[in-house]
């Protein structure tokens, strides 16, 4: 089947060979990123009922995909590292013995391609042939995968020849199977490279190269060759100067961070001639550069974005982005116009409508209080390119990435995290991103609302065990002469009715200018137990309806009791991490608490 395959790679074609041998499909077909295959794969799926095209005046190049009920999220249980040694995947991984694991999922990968085509996907993290760039095969047998992996990542042939003869890629096997969630899993193999993914088709779980790989592998990579992967957004502030500073900041998935990427200034700074710049929403991987600062590139290539609350007013950025060469998926259809339509879009739900499970919908029906009324899920998502978004940073494509002023680390809190705090050092910044927390989320399956934590955002994209990650952090400060400056932020503190104190979304910006100032030296704080908080005074809140000198006052208050069962709950966490959460985190979290109660 591998006659005229396009490279003449033995660790490839032995490896196709072995994959295609056990899944058995009718075909190969290998993908070249060319427009012409492109379109002929999108007129299969729509062929098929897999996708659906939209009006192509009102959505050029758009389409509709949604995917099993059963299906919708990132599956957290469902996820393992198989590392040989348990203890290096860690007790916060799922974890599996490789060859037991291979076994089990030998048996669901027999023949499941049967009768199908298995596609073939070249692709890069990264731009192709740049020393930062790494690259992987996918193997899939969803048309929907393909169309995805070409917008979210760099796909074709170069990616082979660059790769030449060597054996140094990602091999991503993905079957749809039976989309059977019992038998759904999706796993990492570190030390071998590979990542195999069965019984979904959704996101995060079979895009392999985003999670999976730029995550979940890369920064086991990372922290063997010194640098490291992470769930963060770039973005770079323009000052009417023109000198642009870069920010990175790490939130928990479905926590703002697609829309601090693309934030747009509130008009107070935007008048003065300040910009903001979107380099990346999701994944940042962080190199030391020559010149001794933190260098960042953004491995993808397009966004696979949350659609609810995405609107004119909350990210004009992100939604103009989808306005063409979109796959949206498990938003609502309205049939009327054959357009697309979420909950936060605009006031006015289609009258005839399909919603995401595919039955039709009555927006008379839709209770916000009841999430099962809702005409698009929850975790509903665009798909789309980079290159679309009007505020798309000029160093986007720029091998060398881009240097970070700050780190700024962030979740859902109703209460305790204030709105913006300084960390005094690279270790205690570490620290601070170690012990935080967030509400989850839709974006994986499980409750939503409950506060667990989540260090570095990462805790579910480590790719070995949680302490030696905090270690790496700890080793990376003294890799990097001139370490950016780290903060931690909160858009969701709540007043006492539940409502936001904060108006959030563009205005964050009033935020990112009071932390490049610090980094700059430009503006003062106070010290407090946990860190450097801003003077109330020093957040601009100029032209901002509602929120007062006061709301600021509250929203950076510190509520010691708060903080003291939150570090018991830090406690348990370590604890539950193992013996590897590294002393000099134990020390800082002995001073904070020292600091909270004297
Ligand atoms: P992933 O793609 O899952 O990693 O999510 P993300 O971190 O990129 O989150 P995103 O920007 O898509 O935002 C998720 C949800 O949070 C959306 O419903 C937003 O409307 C909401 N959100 C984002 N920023 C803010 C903010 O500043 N304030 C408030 N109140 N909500 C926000
Ligand atoms: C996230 O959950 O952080 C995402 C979406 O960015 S997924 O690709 O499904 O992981
Ligand atoms: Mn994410």
């Amino acid at each position: 089947m591998l006659k005229n395959a396009p490279t003449e790679n033995k660790y490839v074609l032995d490896w196709i060979e072995e994959m295609a041998a056990l899944c058995s499909p009718e075909s190969i077909v290998w993908i070249d990123g060319s427009e012409a295959q492109t379109e002929q794969l999108r007129a299969e799926a729509c062929a098929t009922g897999e996708m659906i095209k939209l009006d192509q005046e009102k959505l050029p190049g758009c389409y509709l995909h949604r995917t099993a009920v059963n299906d919708v999220a990132r599956v957290e249980d469902r996820t393992f590292i198989c590392t040989s040694k348990k203890e290096d995947a860690g007790n916060i991984n799922n974890w599996m013995d490789p060859e037991e694991c291979k076994q089990r999922l030998t048996k669901l990968y027999r023949n499941s391609m049967r009768d199908k085509t298995m596609y073939v996907i070249p692709y890069s993290m990264g731009i192709v042939g740049s020393p930062f760039a790494k690259y992987g095969i996918e193997l899939t047998d969803s048309i929907y995968v393909v169309l995805n992996m070409l917008i979210m990542t760099r796909v074709g042939f170069d990616v082979l020849s660059t790769l030449g003869g060597s054996p140094d890629y990602i091999k991503g096997l993905h079957a749809r199977a039976e989309l059977d969630e019992k038998n759904r899993y999706i796993v990492h193999f570190p030390e071998e490279n590979t990542i195999w993914s069965i019984n979904s088709g959704y996101g995060g779980n079979v895009l392999l190269g985003k999670k999976c790989f730029a995550l979940r592998i890369a920064s086991y990579l990372g922290r063997k060759e010194n640098w490291m992967a992470e769930h963060m957004l770039i973005l770079g502030v323009e000052y009417p100067n023109g000198e642009t500073k870069y920010v990175c900041a790490a939130f928990p998935s479905a926590c703002g961070k697609t829309n601090l990427a693309m934030l747009i200034p509130p008009e107070y700074y935007s008048k003065k001639g300040y910009k903001v710049h979107c380099v990346g929403d999701d994944i940042a991987w962080l190199r030391v550069g020559e010149d001794g600062r933190l260098w960042a590139v953004n491995p993808e290539n397009g966004f696979f974005g949350v659609a609810p609350g995405t609107n004119e007013k909350t990210n004009p950025n992100a939604l103009h982005t989808t306005l063409k060469d979109t796959i949206f998926t498990n938003v609502v259809h309205n049939t009327k116009d054959n357009t697309v339509w979420w909950e936060g879009l605009d006031k006015n739900p289609p009258e005839v409508a399909i919603d995401w499970r595919g039955n039709p919908w009555d927006h008379r029906k839709y209770d916000k209080n009841d999430k099962s009324t809702c005409g698009a899920h929850p975790n509903s998502r665009f798909t789309a390119k980079a290159t679309n978004c009007p505020c798309l940073s000029s160093e986007f494509s720029n091998p060398r990435g881009v240097p970070i002023s700050a780190i700024i680390f962030g979740g859902r809190r109703a209460k305790t995290a204030p709105l913006v705090y300084q960390s005094t050092s690279w270790q205690n910044g570490a620290f601070v991103g170690s012990i935080m927390a967030s509400e989850t989320t839709a974006a994986a399956t499980g409750e939503v609302g409950v506060v667990r934590r989540d260090p570095m955002a990462m805790r579910p994209f480590v790719g070995y065990d949680m302490g030696d990650y905090f270690a790496h952090w700890l080793n990376m400060g003294k890799l990097i002469p001139n370490p950016p400056k780290i903060f931690h932020v909160n858009w969701f503190r709540t007043d006492d009715n539940g409502s936001f104190l904060w108006p959030g979304f563009g205005d964050n910006m009033r935020v990112l200018m009071w932390i490049l100032d610090r980094c700059e030296g430009k503006a003062d704080a106070r010290e407090t137990a946990i860190g450097f908080i801003p003077y109330a005074t020093d957040i601009c809140i100029e032209g901002l309806d509602g929120v007062t000198l006061d709301t600021v006052e509250e929203l950076l208050e510190i509520d010691r009791s708060a903080w003291l069962s939150d570090v018991e709950g830090v406690k348990a966490f370590y604890k539950q991490i193992g013996d590897r959460v590294p002393s000099e985190l134990y020390s800082e979290l002995s001073a904070l608490e020292g600091r909270l109660t004297k």
